[in-house]
């Protein structure tokens, strides 16, 4: 099954590589680069950028700079390996590309050198679950699969690994720095407001994502997703369309997941909840029907997969309310897909940065499920105008505040959802560690 043509490869060995930004992605380009004998040099405007001990101890001999991007003197590079956390937009940049100068991402290095079918995933919200869910799907299969890009683990560090194949991550960042990857398969999941701070509009980033469909050889679609094109419902998915090869349907009473009309597996035997999860499992079967796996194979690896923290992730009962994180809930489109897939009356805890996205998409969700949304963090405003009038709001300072009123709030048979549809770091330096402190002030009240 798995076959894949390499024409993607180029060497470039006579290169000089400078690497900006020595987070994740950073440092394993940076190793990858040395590893196999390039001249790399790196540089992070941050005076202790993440991975700089590790740098140092495994990349000895690799010059580090702290420098801003502004400062930048590229001449003696031809190839600038840019993080994600960096825009390609930026006037530094765009000037030295406009001279000619190579600027890649991990994700261009990782196409230059794979030589095994890539499934490439990106969309607004589901990627990592779906991800995961087709790498448990390979693994059912006996099929090695290295699981990578943007759910965490560099994709750089999954080559030379003996793996059959690889199921990438991608977000809309790494798209805009990646010209060659020729994925086996590829979906754009969905698409929704996120990182409108980033981009010039939701177009810019809808078509960033739809990128990666330019070389692929089969491409997955969401029959469902209207503002994404479909060609071809034989490759599609869906919930409510039945012309989707792969799609939703009532039997014995229930919802299953089938194939061209034929039930295949009772959604009640998934460990994931929500018809969100619905769709992703759904999705996962597509990608790996194209590349030949067998049903046998996608229900045990549906069955096994049990969800991913901060992801609808049940933390909790106490004294009859239900306690969730799905601190991952980034974005509008994401916290309405959690509320939506809870069955509880709810009390949510919100905020944090927007991104510039439209938070009135949640107003229906709002006035159908939720009591009382419990609002803290640098855009709170933003979100108090947005959802006045479909529910009680409430201000707070803090998610521990949070925490202590909805406890309050809260009556036996509802939940408590904390999915603050914006990100975290105006406190707290990333998504799993607020999901963290979540989890730690749920557990103190048990
Ligand atoms: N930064 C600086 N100065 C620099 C370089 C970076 O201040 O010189 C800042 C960036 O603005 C950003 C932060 O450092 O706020 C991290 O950026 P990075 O490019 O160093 O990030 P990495 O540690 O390499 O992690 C990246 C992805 N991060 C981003 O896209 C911001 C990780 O996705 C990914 O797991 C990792 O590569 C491995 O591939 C995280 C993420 O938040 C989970 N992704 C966004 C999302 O999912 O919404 C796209
Ligand atoms: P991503 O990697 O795209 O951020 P995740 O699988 O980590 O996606 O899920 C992040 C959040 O997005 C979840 O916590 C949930 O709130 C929401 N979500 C998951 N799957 C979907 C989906 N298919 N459609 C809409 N929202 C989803």
């Amino acid at each position: 099954m798995l076959a894949m043509n390499t024409s993607n490869r180029q060497l470039h060995a006579d290169q000089r590589y400078l690497v900006l930004g020595l987070g994740l992605s950073g440092f394993s380009s940076a190793r990858y680069l040395q590893q196999r004998g390039y001249a790399v040099e790196v540089q992070d405007d941050r005076e202790q950028p993440p991975c700089l001990e590790e740098l140092h101890e495994q990349c000895p001999g690799v010059v580090f700079r702290q420098q801003s991007l502004e400062a930048l003197d590229a001449g003696s590079f031809d190839c600038l390996v840019v993080s994600p956390g960096l825009s390609v937009r930026y006037p530094r940049l765009r000037e030295l590309a406009a001279q000619g100068k190579r600027i890649i991402g991990d994700i261009e290095l990782f196409a230059e050198a794979a030589d095994k079918p890539v499934v490439a995933i990106t969309g607004s919200n589901g990627k990592s679950t779906v991800t995961r869910l087709v790498g448990s799907i390979f693994e059912a299969a006996g099929i090695p699969a290295g699981v990578g890009g943007n759910i965490g683990v560099p994709a750089l560090d999954l080559l030379e690994k003996g793996y059959e194949c690889y199921v990438l991550e991608l977000s809309s960042f790494q798209l805009e720095t990646t010209q060659s990857l020729k994925p086996a398969v590829a979906t754009v999941l969905n698409a929704s407001e996120d990182h409108l701070d980033r981009y010039e509009d939701f177009e810019d980033y809808r078509s960033t994502k739809l990128s990666l469909l330019d070389h692929a050889d089969r491409v997955v679609c969401n029959l469902d997703a209207e503002n994404l094109p479909c060609k071809d419902p034989a490759h599609a998915f869906s919930l409510v369309d039945p012309r989707a090869a792969w799609h939703l349907t009532r039997q014995q009473g229930e919802y299953w997941l089938a194939h061209q009309g034929r039930a295949v597996l009772p959604v009640s035997s998934l460990r994931i909840q929500g018809r969100h999860n619905w769709a992703n499992a759904l999705a996962a079967m597509a990608l790996t029907a194209e590349l030949g796996i067998r049903e046998e194979a996608m229900i045990a690896g549906l069955q096994s997969f049990a969800g991913l923290p901060h992801r609808s992730e049940w933390l909790a009962e106490i004294g009859g309310v239900v306690w969730i994180n799905d601190s991952k809930g980034t974005n509008p489109g994401a916290t309405r897909a959690a509320i939506e897939g809870m069955d509880r009356p709810l009390v949510l805890l919100a905020g944090g940065q927007g991104k510039g996205a439209d938070m009135t998409v949640l107003q229906d969700a709002l006035r159908e499920q939720v009591k009382a949304a419990i609002l803290f963090g640098e855009d709170a405003d933003i979100l108090q105008q947005a959802w006045q009038g479909c529910c009680d709001i409430e201000r707070v300072e803090n998610l521990q505040q949070a925490v202590g009123r909805a406890h309050e709030i809260a009556r036996k048979g509802d939940a408590v959802l904390l999915s603050p549809a914006c990100a975290s770091f105006d406190q707290y330096p990333n998504f799993a560690e607020r999901g963290e402190h979540f989890r730690r002030l749920v557990e103190a009240m048990k």
